[in-house]
């Protein structure tokens, strides 16, 4: 990513959209029934089922599903971005043991501090999703994620009433040795995409695309998806943490939320 002006207009094209769905959704929650007779409106939404998805997409925003895709939707290839090998010993070390000594640590306000291994992890309820993963720096790609649901982490964990954030602790270091993290908040852990993924098109995540343990959170851009976890800290405030505004490129003046 090299600069804040490259996607500006994206994401100003993407508030637009969604802008324009949700007051598709109130329209209709209005109760004019002669919209959804009427031929054109018709043809801008497709069909009933769709229909229903977007009052519903206006009514529970935070619930919404990012669109999932089949197998024959998936990108031929996958690129890696931002920091593609985490340029630390440490990490070297865990990678040579094929991640056998790495564990994920769950903690802050918690009740039940986690220490996870990745077989305790593939051991947990899984989930697949075939999802687009946007970068603001003007590219997508499909691929088919599985992980454990963030959910059954944060569930066993047992937040506290205080926590709000959930800050992700990762491996790398960009080359100014700075830290690459994220958080997100504490309720879309349970969103049901919300996930941890240990396989990528049907195989052990590799270096590049973030080993061992990457967060997917599909509602939100590809910033959001950090790599290398190492561990969970939950927290009522961000400011103890990087530059104080959530993560890596916030602090250097990405939106925080960055939903899609
Ligand atoms: N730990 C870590 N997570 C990260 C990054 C990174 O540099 N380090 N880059 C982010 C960006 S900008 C994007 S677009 C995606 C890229 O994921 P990919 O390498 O699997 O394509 O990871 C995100 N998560
Ligand atoms: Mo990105």
């Amino acid at each position: 990513m090299s600069s804040a002006k490259s996607f500006d207009r994206p994401l100003n094209r993407r508030r637009l959209l969604t802008r324009g769905l949700q007051a598709a959704g109130l329209l209709v929650l209005t109760g004019c029934d002669g919209l959804t007779t009427n031929d054109t409106f018709r043809g801008f939404l497709g069909n009933t089922e769709k229909l229903t998805r977007r009052v519903q997409r206006a009514l529970t925003p935070k619930d919404a599903l990012a669109r999932e895709y089949t197998d024959a939707d998936l990108s031929a290839v996958f690129p890696a971005n931002g920091n593609t090998d985490p340029n630390n010993r440490a990490y070297d070390e865990l990678a040579a043991n094929g991640f056998s000594d790495w564990r994920l640590f769950v903690t802050g306000l918690v009740t039940t501090p986690l220490r996870l291994s990745l077989e305790e992890l593939k051991a947990l309820p899984f989930r697949t999703q075939i999802t687009r993963h946007d970068c603001v720096e003007g590219w997508s790609a499909i691929g088919k994620w599985t992980g454990v649901p963030l959910r059954e982490l944060i569930e066993r964990a047992a937040p506290m009433p205080a926590a709000r954030f959930i800050v992700c602790h990762c491996a790398d270091l960009d080359d100014d040795n700075v830290p690459y993290y994220e958080s997100i908040a504490v309720e879309d852990a349970y969103h049901p995409q919300t996930i941890l993924a240990y396989e990528l098109n049907d195989r052990p995540l590799d270096v590049p695309h973030g080993a061992p343990l990457r967060l997917r959170i599909e509602r939100q851009l590809g910033y959001k998806q950090a790599k290398y976890l190492m561990g969970l800290e939950l927290t009522d405030s961000l400011a103890g943490f990087g530059g104080g505004n959530g993560g890596y490129w916030e602090d250097q003046g990405y939106e925080w939320y960055a939903g899609i």
